[in-house]
């Protein structure tokens, strides 16, 4: 048999439990086709995907412009490293700067990479702008972050599952409750070696929580007080997710003609991955104006395949297509309708308790404990009926769409939706 050759889901499946490491648990699905909102297993079914690749896919499965432009590059040029220039490079930090509003771009691969990278450059900028003493910054967190899953990273997760037994950890970070302003001023005014506060504008992994109106404005405001820089990673909740060009749209620069929302922050360091993409190509980068990635000089960061000319390719035209088909708006307008819905059928739920999010990046509570398998069950049934999600803790089901939908979509998922729960009920 052709290496090719397609192997049905059975084959699929115990290959991967044979040769991979174990470190997912995958919805029991195998996917071998995308185009735009669905997508199809390897027996021809077709789903609509309600996950996205975890939101990198916003732009849609395969996006012909997208894929264009990466075929166009792939057949011309694909990596130069940065020992040397290369002609694409530069014409996508413009765009990108440009577009959202920054001085300078860093670009890197991964989400996890990024993050990474902002650290970096805050602790720097704390030594060499800031003055704190050699090795005395910290940098504040929230707790139930996900930023992902490096050793520094983990080291101030809280989430034991993906902490335990990677120690030692890494040093230099505080936590603080999430959505609470009290606690940011606290360790700000009691605390002098604090460099930066890392937050994300709507917490994904611990279940889409959305914070109080006006937190990102009052910490952004705090830490300016404080002279600390205000890191946003918007890896998860930017490139139009939650109904705005990024979660902490407001005062930037960004062509976004939606981008006047209530959340108005703009971060010192900007991160973003996933949707950069629009899922065909690992591509993140870090954003900040010049005061700030000035610490960066030759030799203190980098990577082989950041800023790779195929990843710029992909970056610009994936960037145009959110801006061409307006897919912020989209998920604002479509966010609404979905929670509108949903809330109606709630009402009458003894399954299902709440649903919250912003634009498409929604979940709902099952109600249940969190070690049931419920969530998980329904979306199996999910499944069944044509549609994939997947749970995030316990009994939280996530919901977050390609942005390309359509209105008669939407409503057609929303039906599947509630007629899956109603089999619960
Ligand atoms: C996994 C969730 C999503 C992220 C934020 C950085 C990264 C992520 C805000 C790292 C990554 C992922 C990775 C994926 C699960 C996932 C996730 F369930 F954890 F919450 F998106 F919904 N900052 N998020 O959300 O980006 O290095 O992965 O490119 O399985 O780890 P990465």
């Amino acid at each position: 048999m052709s290496v090719l050759e397609r192997t049905k889901s059975e084959e699929a499946i115990a290959l991967e439990n044979k040769y991979g490491a174990h470190n997912y648990h995958p919805l029991p699905v195998v996917l071998t086709r995308g185009e735009g909102v669905y997508v199809w297993d390897v027996d021809g079914k077709k789903y609509y995907d309600f996950l996205s690749a975890y939101s990198a896919v916003n732009q849609g499965h395969c996006h012909p412009t997208i894929i264009n432009a990466m075929s166009e590059q792939a057949k011309t040029l694909t990596l130069t490293s940065r020992a040397f220039y290369n002609d694409l490079l530069g014409k996508y930090e413009k765009f990108a700067t440009e577009f959202f509003g920054f001085d300078k771009l860093l670009p890197m691969n991964t989400g996890a990479e990024a993050v990474e990278t902002a650290l970096k450059i805050c602790r720097k900028w704390a030594y060499e702008k800031k003055g704190l003493d050699e090795n005395d910054a910290e940098i504040v967190v929230c707790e139930n972050n996900f930023h992902g899953r490096t050793t520094t990273i983990i080291s101030f997760s809280n989430d034991p599952v993906a902490r335990k037994n990677f120690g030692p950890y890494m040093q230099g970070f505080i936590k603080i409750e999430y959505d609470n302003l009290n606690a940011l001023e606290e360790v700000l005014s009691s605390n002098k070696n604090i460099a930066g506060f890392l937050v994300e504008p709507i917490q994904g992994e611990a279940g889409v929580y959305v914070p109080s109106e006006g937190y990102l404005k009052r910490a952004k405001a705090l830490c300016e007080k404080y002279n600390v820089l205000f890191i946003a990673d918007e890896v998860q909740t930017g490139i139009a997710r939650t109904g705005r060009l990024l979660a902490t749209c407001g005062n930037c620069s960004c062509p976004d003609k939606n981008c006047s929302g209530t959340p108005e922050v703009k971060p010192d360091v900007l991160i973003l991955g996933k949707a950069l993409s629009g899922g065909a190509y690992p591509v993140s980068a870090v954003l900040a104006n010049n005061e700030i990635m000035e610490v960066i000089e030759p030799g203190t960061h980098g990577s082989t395949f950041g800023g790779n000319p195929l990843a710029a390719a992909v970056a610009m035209a994936a960037l145009k297509v959110v801006k061409e088909e307006a897919l912020a708006e989209n998920a604002d307008r479509l966010g609404a309708i979905f929670r509108r819905e949903l809330n109606d059928y709630i009402k009458e739920s003894e399954i299902c308790s709440l649903v919250r999010g912003k634009g498409l990046l929604n979940a709902i509570v099952i109600n249940d404990d969190e070690e049931s398998d419920t969530a998980w069950n329904v979306c199996l049934r999910l499944r069944d009926n044509g549609l994939l999600a997947k749970p995030t803790h316990g009994n939280i089901i996530r919901f977050a769409p390609p942005l390309v939908m359509t209105e008669a979509e939407l409503r057609d998922c929303v039906s599947i939706i509630i007629k899956t729960l109603k089999e619960f009920e």
